[in-house]
């Protein structure tokens, strides 16, 4: 039985392993093998005079990442990682990798983001990289836990659609047979069909695809998003939900992945308290113009203005009532001051992470802001039905999943969260 590096101590006497070559040593009478697995680095260690030929034979074909198992006696030794080292009695090479490797796992050598999506199989070998995607993972699993424990249904909507969501602009089409198709933008407009089904609160984790033309550290043209909607709730009840979801995702690293969190040498990894200050857009205008960005009403959030109020604030804050004017048709408007909404985003001090609001579910008011949005409500016909025949009122936001994880983890390049990213200029692999 093959048993994880991570469990090879002294204690289990004689173990079997399996993993990559990480790095080998040859000081003449003794080879080192550095041995790595998902679990962590194990030292082999090869006496010359000690082993059998076939070892020998073995070790002197091994290349770096080559793949291999070994069986042997674990003998206790602080000169090498964990403490503990090998001694085999057989090593065979399962895959022997080529030389030279197009990118270095050991990060001795750093290498340009590029050059590192290019080798991208190579790159998440690295246990950096490796522990980004743990962390992910335990992230997107906290999320789902959090919301089915309090009774969102999850679903999955289609991503070849027929509508524009967000506006009308940056969509990629499709050849659909002899129609008109895109790959979608996000599930705003299922997710709020559903409402009218009765589900009462939804959430789905899938993909959103946005034809930006721009390459930036934060934008991606195939990002993961976490959607929610709920009925019979108003802006401030999806703000609650937003910030439980996220205090919940980092406590549950925190407590889950403490390993990984040491990989990346976060060592001070702190849990957000909620709830999150809430400034008003208003507010955040003004802070933002006193920081030297100045910025009137009306006017979308840049990424200099994000950075000035974000050093103010310190912690992970809400923007609420926003202009109507700077928000998508689908956005409900105070009734007692219509040029602003109901809406907010959820702001990390580096960056926006979630958009939501109270959504229009009086029919009439939702065909006059999809004409006022310069759109054809012909177009949306599908989605508008459901307001004739019975629609709660309801709230939801989406919250990238990258930028989560690339906020929670100081990544400086949204594509560190990403396995296979897909920018301006990739798409492979
Ligand atoms: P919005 O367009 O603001 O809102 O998107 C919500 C969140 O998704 C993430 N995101 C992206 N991440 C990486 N690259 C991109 N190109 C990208 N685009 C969006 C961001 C962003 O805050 N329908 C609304 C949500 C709602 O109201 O429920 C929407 O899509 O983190």
């Amino acid at each position: 039985m093959l048993i994880p590096i991570k469990d090879v101590t002294p204690a289990v006497g004689h173990a079997h392993i399996a993993g990559w070559i990480h790095e080998e040593r040859d000081l003449g009478g003794l080879t080192f093998l550095l041995v790595r697995d998902r679990t962590g680095i194990l030292q082999v260690t090869i006496p010359k005079k000690k082993v059998t030929p076939d070892v020998l034979a073995a070790v002197k074909d091994a290349t770096r990442e080559s793949v291999i198992e070994c069986e042997g006696e674990v003998k206790a030794t602080e000169k090498a990682p964990g403490g503990r080292e090998l001694i085999p009695e057989t090593l065979r090479i399962i895959s022997r990798a080529e030389t030279p490797l197009p990118l270095d796992v050991s990060e001795k050598v750093p290498a340009e983001m590029d050059t590192r999506l290019d080798n991208r199989y190579l790159d998440l070998r690295k246990p950096r990289v490796n522990a980004i995607f743990q962390i992910r993972n335990a992230c997107l699993r906290a999320v789902s836990e959090y919301l089915w424990d309090n009774k969102f249904t999850q679903v999955q909507t289609p991503k070849i659609v027929a509508a524009a969501t967000e506006g009308g602009t940056e969509l990629f089409p499709l050849a659909y047979f002899d129609q008109e198709a895109f790959l979608n933008q996000s599930p705003q407009l299922f997710k709020q069909m559903l409402m009218s089904s009765g589900f009462d609160r939804v959430f789905e984790i899938g993909p959103i695809f946005r034809a930006e033309e721009h390459n930036t550290l934060r934008h991606l043209n195939e990002a993961t998003s976490i959607d929610i909607e709920m009925s019979f709730a108003n802006e401030e009840d999806a703000m609650q939900i937003l910030e439980n979801t996220v205090s919940y995702a980092y406590k549950y690293v925190a407590d889950h992945c403490a390993d990984a969190l040491t990989t990346l040498g976060l060592t001070n990894f702190k849990v957000p308290t909620v709830p999150f200050p809430r400034i008003t857009y208003r507010e955040a205008i003004e802070i933002s113009t006193a920081g030297g960005e100045p910025l009137v009403f009306g006017d979308d959030l840049s990424t200099a203005a994000e950075r000035v109020i974000g050093e103010k604030m310190g912690t992970m804050y809400f923007i609420t009532e926003w202009p109507t004017s700077a928000r998508p048709f689908y956005t409900m408007p105070f009734e007692d001051r219509p040029e602003v909404c109901r809406a907010f985003d959820m702001m990390h001090p580096r960056m926006e992470l979630s958009s939501g609001a109270q959504r229009c579910h009086i029919y009439p008011l939702l065909i006059q802001q999809i004409k006022s949005k310069g759109l054809n409500p012909d177009a949306f016909e599908f989605y508008l039905n459901p307001f004739r025949y019975g629609m709660p009122p309801h709230a939801g936001w989406g919250l990238g999943a990258e930028r989560l994880v690339m906020t929670m983890l100081d990544l400086n390049n949204i594509r560190e969260a990403v396995l296979f990213p897909r920018d301006r200029h990739r798409v492979s692999p």
